[in-house]
């Protein structure tokens, strides 16, 4: 009888234990079909917000022609630098070799009758923080701020291509990119007109949004890149046109690169942006408390600005018909709402590096994820540069282009000659910033100095050569394909 009852209790113990398993099962599938379907509704809400939100940009008078075949001289040597992203002298600023950008235009370029082209991202914009100018703000002001104070940074290499201008027959020719799009505005040119001690109308200096003629193409490349892609690149728009690239920049990477953590002067230098994640992702010591807060407070960073859809219509000011409506009033609290994001999204970053550095025992799969982002990140960076490669390759295939012989441009800052066919060429000039091919080792690119040279022959064909300079002692060397870099080949085994 006692057994029996002993059975019988158990029986029920067992019972019930069963249905409190049961229970906490069907509590977890219920919060997961929660959590899904809040997902969902989430990602549709996005979905449908991306969709009716539709920002009209019109183009401005601000506006930038580009350089066409009657106004290039072909009889004149030609040498085609790029990406120097000059900036304002303070820990963001990339350009740290003014003397040899000094020398270099001097002793080289100064030598015979030239037609210097940069060929865009010459002035980093986008990374000059100045007191009286908002982060946010682009006006025309703004622009001719930015750049004076980026001028003030880097005169002596004013000084010398005011130097390279005061000689006979030489012409400077400065094409757009997407970190010195401010370019646009009349009063940029007018300041660097004024540095140069040139007149208005002097057409020794001139500005451009692409350069074709003589046999030859140019252009930055952000247009080739879907998160540097200007809708309308010809102009400033109205409202002021902020490609998601620039909005990292702006948003997250300027923010970062003042964290104490020692590469976060170097984060800059991915190329594409959206490598940037698993950049991150694969950075060494993980372990490392300081390296996964700002590993953390990046990738949150990145994380907000691709969840939303481009700020394009950050203006300052309501726009007429906003200004003569009732509906006023509610223009400057929303307005302010959308100001404060930016610093709200900052906080909610930095607040997320912190917890992380307070992590410890980080289990063993970070090494996996590691790893597995470090092949991500060089994939991305290979696909990148290959499609800007085939871009350059179509565009060649165009009636248009036929008779061209060269295509160059600069934008991902890795130096390339890649043969289209047998007489045309798709040049890459590169950088003149210090670069680091891969963090773990910091192993730098040796051919520091790229640039082009294009001299044409008597029967008017351009020949166009990737040279590297390395100072006034020595002539400039043929650039060579350096060797692939240890991740790839480590990719490239697997
Ligand atoms: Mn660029």
């Amino acid at each position: 009888m006692l057994r029996r009852s002993n059975v019988r209790q158990s029986k029920q113990r067992f019972n019930a234990s069963v249905n409190i398993l049961m229970k906490v099962v069907s509590w977890i599938l219920r919060l997961l079909l929660r959590l899904a379907v809040a997902i969902t509704l989430l990602l549709l809400l996005r979905w449908i917000v991306l969709r009716i939100r539709r920002v009209q940009i019109r183009p401005t008078p601000y506006t930038t022609p580009p350089i066409g075949p009657e106004s290039i001289d072909v009889r004149r040597r030609r040498i085609v630098i790029s990406d120097l992203h000059l900036g304002a002298g303070d820990r963001k600023d990339d350009f740290c070799d003014d003397e040899a950008l000094i020398a270099f235009l001097d002793h080289y370029v100064s030598r015979e009758p030239t037609e210097l082209i940069l060929a865009g991202d010459t002035f980093e914009f986008l990374q000059v923080s100045l007191p009286d100018v908002a982060d946010d703000e682009w006006t025309p002001r703004a622009a001719a701020r930015r750049l004076q104070a980026i001028i003030a940074a880097h005169a002596g290499v004013i000084d010398a291509l005011r130097r390279f201008m005061q000689q006979e027959g030489n012409q400077l020719t400065i094409l757009i990119g997407n970190h010195d799009f401010e370019l646009h505005y009349p009063t940029a040119k007018a300041v660097l007109r004024e540095a140069l001690n040139l007149a208005t109308d002097d057409h020794r200096l001139r500005f451009g949004i692409s350069y074709h003629g003589g046999g030859v193409y140019i252009v930055h490349g952000n247009q080739f890149d879907r998160w540097n892609r200007f809708i309308n690149f010809a102009s400033i728009s109205e409202p002021f046109e902020v490609v998601r690239g620039t909005q990292l920049v702006k948003e997250v990477i300027n923010e970062l690169e003042e964290d104490r953590f020692p590469l976060a002067p170097l984060i800059d230098n991915i190329k594409p942006s959206s490598a940037f994640f698993w950049y991150l992702m694969s950075l060494q010591r993980l372990r490392d408390p300081d390296a996964r807060r700002f590993v953390t407070r990046g990738i949150v960073g990145f994380l907000q600005v691709t969840a939303w859809a481009p700020p394009h219509h950050l203006s300052s000011e309501p726009d007429e018909w906003l200004r003569n409506s009732p509906l006023k009033v509610l223009w400057q609290p929303i307005a302010t709402f959308r100001r404060q994001r930016v610093a709200r999204h900052q906080a909610i970053a930095r607040q997320f590096g912190a917890v992380a550095e307070a992590v410890d025992n980080l289990p063993e799969v970070v090494d996996q994820v590691r790893d597995e982002a470090r092949r991500q990140a060089s994939r991305e960076v290979s696909a990148f540069n290959d499609e800007i490669a085939r871009e350059m390759a179509l565009l060649a295939q165009q009636p248009s282009y036929r008779a061209d012989r060269l295509f160059v441009c600069g934008h991902t800052h890795l130096a390339r000659v890649i043969k289209l066919d047998h007489n045309r060429v798709y040049i890459n000039t590169g950088t003149w910033t210090d670069i680091v091919f891969d963090v773990e080792t910091m192993r730098r690119p040796t051919q520091r100095y790229p640039f082009l040279e294009i001299i044409n022959d008597a029967d008017g064909i351009p020949h166009g050569q990737l040279l590297v300079w390395y100072g006034p002692d020595q002539p400039p060397r043929v650039w060579v394909e350096e060797e692939p870099s240890r991740q790839r080949k480590q990719s490239r085994v697997q």
